[in-house]
C-alpha cells in the first residue's frame, strides 16, 4: 500500500523529483515512483494508474519534459487528483511542458504546478495537504513544517539588522 504514485516520463527527470521525493520522506507518506512514458510506453503508464489505485493511493504526481502529455493522459485514466510538474527542456527551458500540462481540456483537471525544482517540491505539499484533510496527524506535521519555515524567515531578518546587507551577501555567497 502506498499513499501517493509519482509518476516521470523519463530516467533523465530522476533528480529533480528527488526533492518529491525527499519531502514525502519528512512526512512519512508512503510512494511509489515510476518511470513511464505516455509516448514511449502508454501501456505502462495505465498499468501503474491502476496499481495506484488497488494500493489506496490518494493522490498522483506525474512530472515530464518537453511535450508533456504524460499528467494528462494519468488524469484520463483516473478521478484521483493529479498534479502535474513540468520539467525543464534544454531548448525550451520548460515552457513546453508547463502550456502542455497546464492546457487540459474542460472535464479532466491536472493541478499544475512550477518549472522544475520549486514545482517538485511543491507537489509533495499539496499531495500532502490533499491528504491531510481527514487527517489531524498528517495538518500537524503541516502546521509544523509552516512555522518552521517562518522561523527561517525570521532568523534570516535578524541576521540581516545584525550584518547589513553587504556582510550579509558577501557571507551567503
Ligand atoms: C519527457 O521527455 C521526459 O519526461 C523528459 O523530461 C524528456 C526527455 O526524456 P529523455 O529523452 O531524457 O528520456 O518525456
Amino acid at each position: 500500500m502506498y499513499s501517493v504514485l509519482i509518476i516521470v516520463g523519463s530516467d533523465s527527470d530522476l533528480p529533480v523529483i528527488e526533492n518529491t521525493a525527499k519531502i514525502l520522506d519528512d512526512f512519512q507518506v508512503k510512494y511509489k515512483i515510476r518511470v513511464a512514458s505516455a509516448h514511449r510506453t502508454p501501456d505502462k503508464v495505465k498499468a501503474s494508474v491502476r496499481d495506484a489505485e488497488k494500493n489506496g493511493a490518494g493522490v498522483i504526481i506525474a512530472a515530464a519534459g518537453m511535450a508533456a502529455a504524460l499528467p494528462g493522459v494519468v488524469a484520463a485514466e483516473t478521478v484521483l487528483p493529479v498534479i502535474g510538474v513540468p520539467l525543464e527542456s534544454k531548448a525550451i527551458g520548460g515552457i513546453d511542458a508547463l502550456l502542455s500540462i497546464v492546457q487540459m481540456p474542460k472535464g479532466i483537471p491536472v493541478g499544475t504546478v512550477a518549472i522544475g525544482k520549486t514545482g517538485a517540491a511543491n507537489a509533495a505539499l499539496l499531495a500532502v495537504r490533499i491528504l491531510a484533510v481527514g487527517n489531524p496527524g498528517l495538518s500537524k506535521k503541516l502546521e509544523a513544517y509552516r512555522k518552521k519555515m517562518a522561523s527561517s524567515v525570521e532568523e534570516k531578518d535578524s541576521r540581516l539588522q545584525k550584518l547589513g546587507i553587504k556582510k550579509y551577501v558577501l557571507e551567503k555567497q
